[in-house]
């Protein structure tokens, strides 16, 4: 019997790629090149499934136009604000994620940006990259101190709680909002607040978590932003769609914020350019899960949702 055809939109770790070839018959991309939507509907004529990442935006009219031969959209991704969901179910496709399994990698890199931004890490390597490092000083590129402080999160789901455990190491106090309060045996002791408005004036620090929606589109904005107390540092590893950027930026450049540490923008990876021009900016490419073993297990869920499609069992992971 020949084997359930499956396309790949991106280059996977060997080993996820290897596991996909049991089983499957797969259209894989191995120059990793972005594809546009048209190439996008060629190369999933005769496949069951996709297996798409964050960098594919399958919106309606894509989903529209997809063979009837898709029967499942399998995210390599937790996040799948690029997928128009209600689309997929009209045309009677199952669309899967992956969550858990990047929470620590994710929060690491919450927990790096943090600590980078506060403690200015781009002008101080800056120096050191181009010889202009005058000398040691008592004043010399003081920092925000991180422990002790309070941190806000906003969004304390799976990578919310983890970087809320993690900053607990730095002693720091954590406030949150979440949609609903976590039971008490996760919330350890994280003070609740049920809004923004509540929630911002607490944050020295405060790390973004929420997943792009409607709701959280521009949630941070030139309103949201004054509700913080002055010289706050924000920190967003979720999706940049969170943020307006000319608010965000105003803030960065009259001092209100100390400075913004992000691994995630609007219109990635054609970013803002005036972010690159400021000083009190510590900025990374999208790299939250991006470590060997996270990748791995990300794909091996994507897989294990995709074989229980295949097999008419229920996908661990459905949205819809
Ligand atoms: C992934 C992410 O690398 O999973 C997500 O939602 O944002 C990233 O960590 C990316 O989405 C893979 O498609």
């Amino acid at each position: 019997m020949s084997k359930p055809t499956v396309f790949v939109t991106r280059k996977l770790p060997d080993d996820v790629e290897a596991r996909l070839s049991q089983n499957y018959d797969v259209r894989l991309n191995t120059s990793d090149k972005i594809y546009t939507q048209d190439e996008i509907l060629k190369l999933s004529q005769g496949a069951v499934a996709i297996i798409p990442c964050h960098t594919e935006k399958m919106d309606a009219a894509l989903i529209q136009q997809l063979p009837d031969s898709v029967k499942a959209l399998c995210c390599f991704s937790v996040g799948y604000d690029h997928i128009d969901i209600q689309a997929a179910k009209a045309k009677g496709i199952q669309v899967t994620n992956t969550p858990n399994v990047l929470n620590d990698a994710t929060a690491e890199i919450a927990m790096l940006l943090l600590l980078g931004a506060a403690r200015r890490e781009y002008e101080g390597e800056t120096q050191i990259r181009t010889d202009s490092w005058a000398d040691w000083g008592a004043t010399f590129q003081l920092g925000k101190q991180v422990s002790g402080g309070k941190l806000g999160i906003l969004g304390m789901g799976r990578v919310g709680q983890i970087m809320a455990r993690r900053a607990r190491g730095f002693d720091m106090e954590i406030h949150y909002y979440n949609r609903s309060r976590l039971t008490p045996d996760l919330e350890m002791g994280a003070t609740y607040h049920d809004n923004i408005e509540s929630l911002f004036p607490h944050c020295d620090f405060l790390s973004i978590h929420c997943p792009a929606t409607p709701d959280t589109h521009h949630i941070i904005n030139k309103e949201s932003i004054a509700l913080l107390p002055d010289n706050a540092v924000l920190v967003n590893t979720a999706r940049g769609a969170v943020i307006n950027d000319d608010d965000l930026i105003s803030a960065l450049k009259s001092g209100k914020l100390f400075s913004a540490g992000l691994d995630v923008f609007n219109d990635e990876p054609n970013i803002d350019p005036r972010y690159k021009q400021l000083e009190n900016t510590f900025l990374l490419p999208h790299i939250g899960s991006a470590t060997l073993k996270t990748r791995n297990e990300m794909g091996f869920r994507a897989i294990d949702n995709l074989d229980a499609i295949i097999a008419n069992k229920p996908p661990k992971d459905k949205l819809v």
